[in-house]
C-alpha cells in the first residue's frame, strides 16, 4: 500500500483529492492510503476518526443529488500534537506522495516580494531551531530526515488556488533549506518534483441541515459530510519522481504546462467569485446563486470574465466563452448554498492572485481594468464597514486592519492603508479605486 501525505484535509480536499484517489483505487491496481495532516485545528481528525475516516461526499447536479461513501483516508495527525510523527511519515519509504491544500496564507511567501516571509512568527521560530509549526517547516525538516536516512525520490502536489503552484512551493522550500542551512538543495534537484497543478471544485464548508440531510437520505449519521458539485477538474504538470494513483483514469488530465488553465481557472472562476462576494454582501445577499441571479451583478461578472479573458494565452482563448458561459451556470446552482462569506475571507491573499495579476498584465498592453478595480474597491468597504462595526474580520491581516482603523479619523487615509496592504504597484491606479470605494459607501 502507498502513502499520500496530505497536508490540510478539509472540505476541499475530501471532495476533491481524496475523492480522486478513492476511485482510481477502485479501479484496482495498487491501492494508496492518504493519511491527513491538520497543522492546526484537531477538528477534521475529532469528527472523522470515530467514523473511521470515511465521510459521504453529496454531489448535488442542479436536477439530482448523489451520496457516495468515501473511504480512503485511514487517519489524520494533528501536527501541533505530535510533530515528530508528521516528519517520521514525510522521511517514510511508503510516503510516495505528499500533496497539501493548506489555503494561499498558509504558503508564508511575502506579498511584495514573493519570497520566504522569514518575519513571520511561526517561520522565524523554526528557522531559530524550534519544533515545526508550518507546512514549509515541516516539508523541509521532513525531507531532511528522508534524504538522510534513505533518500528515496517523493513528489510534492500544491493544490491551492497560487499561480504557479508547483514552482512556488518549491521555491519557499529550497529558501527556508537555505536559510536553515539543511543542506538539501542537491538532493532535492535530483530526487524530488513539484508538478504544478490546477484544481477546480466548488466545496461550501458543512452545515448542520447538511448533516441531518445525509442522516434522512443514507441512514448513516455522518458527522463530516462535504457537499460539493458535479463538476471537477483536475489538470496536473507530469512530473512525477515517484508512481501516483491513477488518477488521469478517473478524469485528471496529465498536462506539460498547466500555466493556460491555472491562468483561466484563477481569473475566471476566482476572481468572479471574490467579485460577487464583496459585491454581494454589500447588496445584502447571503449566497452565490442569489447573487449570481441579481442582474446588476451578473451584467459585471459578465464584464470581469470579458476583462480577465483578454489576459489569457492564446492557446485557450477559443475556450473561454463556452467556459464562461458554463462558470456562469455552476454559479446558479442552488443545491450548493455557498455563502457569500466564505469566499469573502483572506482576500488580501487571494486578491493579489486573482485580480491584481488580470490588472498588472492588462497595465502592460495600456489597457485599464474597470471591472477588475471595482473588486478592489467593493474589497475595500468590505474591511471598512467591517473594521467600522468591530466585527471579526477572517484575514491573516486582521490585526492591521484593526490598526489602521485606530490610527486616524479620516476615512480616505484608512482606504489608502487598506489597499496599501496588497503590495499593489503602480499600475492599480490608487486614486481611481479609493473614489469607487468612497462612492460605494457614500452610496
Ligand atoms: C473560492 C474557491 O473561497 C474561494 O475563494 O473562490 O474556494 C473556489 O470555490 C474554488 O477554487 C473552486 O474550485
Amino acid at each position: 500500500m502507498k502513502r499520500i501525505l496530505h497536508l490540510g484535509p478539509g472540505n476541499f480536499h475530501r471532495a476533491h483529492q481524496a475523492w480522486y484517489t478513492h476511485h482510481a483505487n477502485a479501479r484496482g491496481g495498487e491501492a494508496w492510503t492518504i493519511t491527513g495532516v491538520s497543522l492546526k485545528s484537531s477538528t477534521a481528525r475529532d469528527s472523522l476518526a470515530p467514523q473511521d475516516f470515511d465521510y459521504t461526499l453529496v454531489i448535488n447536479s442542479v436536477s439530482d443529488t448523489q451520496y457516495q461513501r468515501i473511504s480512503v483516508i485511514d487517519q489524520i495527525l494533528v501536527g501541533p500534537e505530535n510533530p515528530q510523527a508528521v516528519i517520521d511519515l514525510i522521511a517514510d519509504p511508503d510516503t510516495a506522495i505528499v500533496s497539501l491544500t493548506i489555503t494561499e496564507k498558509g504558503y508564508h511567501s511575502d506579498a511584495a516580494t514573493g519570497h520566504l516571509n522569514t518575519q513571520n512568527p511561526d517561520i522565524a521560530s523554526e528557522l531559530a531551531g524550534g519544533q515545526p509549526l508550518t507546512a514549509i517547516g515541516f516539508l523541509a525538516f521532513g525531507l531532511q530526515i528522508r534524504h538522510q536516512t534513505h533518500g528515496a525520490p517523493i513528489t510534492i502536489i500544491s493544490c491551492d488556488n497560487l499561480s504557479n503552484n508547483g514552482a512556488t512551493l518549491k521555491r519557499l522550500v529550497l529558501e527556508f533549506n537555505q536559510q536553515a542551512g539543511l543542506g538539501l538543495a542537491d538532493w532535492l534537484a535530483a530526487s524530488v518534483t513539484f508538478p504544478g497543478t490546477m484544481v477546480d471544485r466548488i466545496t461550501p464548508a458543512t452545515t448542520d441541515a447538511l448533516r441531518h440531510e445525509v442522516e434522512q437520505k443514507t441512514g448513516w449519521a455522518d458527522q463530516a459530510p462535504v457537499a460539493t458539485e458535479l463538476f471537477s477538474e483536475w489538470i496536473i504538470e507530469d512530473d512525477f519522481a515517484t508512481a501516483h494513483p491513477a488518477w488521469d483514469q478517473v478524469g485528471a488530465q496529465f498536462v506539460d504546462d498547466v500555466a493556460p488553465f491555472e491562468h483561466r481557472k484563477l481569473r475566471l472562476l476566482n476572481g468572479p467569485h471574490s467579485f460577487l462576494a464583496y459585491a454581494g454582501l454589500y447588496t445584502g445577499h447571503v449566497y452565490v446563486h442569489e447573487a449570481i441571479a441579481d442582474a446588476v451583478l451578473r451584467k459585471a461578472v459578465e464584464d470581469l470574465m470579458l476583462e480577465a479573458a483578454a489576459t489569457l494565452p492564446a492557446s485557450i482563448q477559443s475556450s473561454t466563452v463556452d467556459y464562461c458561459d458554463q462558470l456562469i451556470e455552476r454559479f446558479a446552482n442552488p443545491a450548493l448554498k455557498h455563502e457569500l462569506a466564505q469566499i469573502a475571507g483572506d482576500g488580501s491573499q487571494k486578491l493579489p492572485v486573482r485580480i491584481l495579476s488580470v490588472i498588472a498584465d492588462r497595465h502592460k498592453t495600456g489597457l485599464h481594468s474597470p471591472r477588475a478595480h471595482d473588486v478592489i474597491a467593493y474589497w475595500l468597504v468590505f474591511i471598512h464597514q467591517r473594521s467600522s462595526a468591530h466585527a471579526d474580520i477572517n484575514d491573516p491581516l486582521a490585526k492591521r486592519f484593526a490598526e489602521i482603523h485606530q490610527m486616524s479619523s479620516d476615512r480616505r487615509e484608512k482606504l489608502s492603508a487598506i489597499l496599501q496592504t496588497l503590495s499593489p504597484d503602480s499600475s492599480l491606479g490608487q486614486d481611481r479605486v479609493i473614489d469607487r470605494a468612497e462612492t460605494l459607501l457614500d452610496a
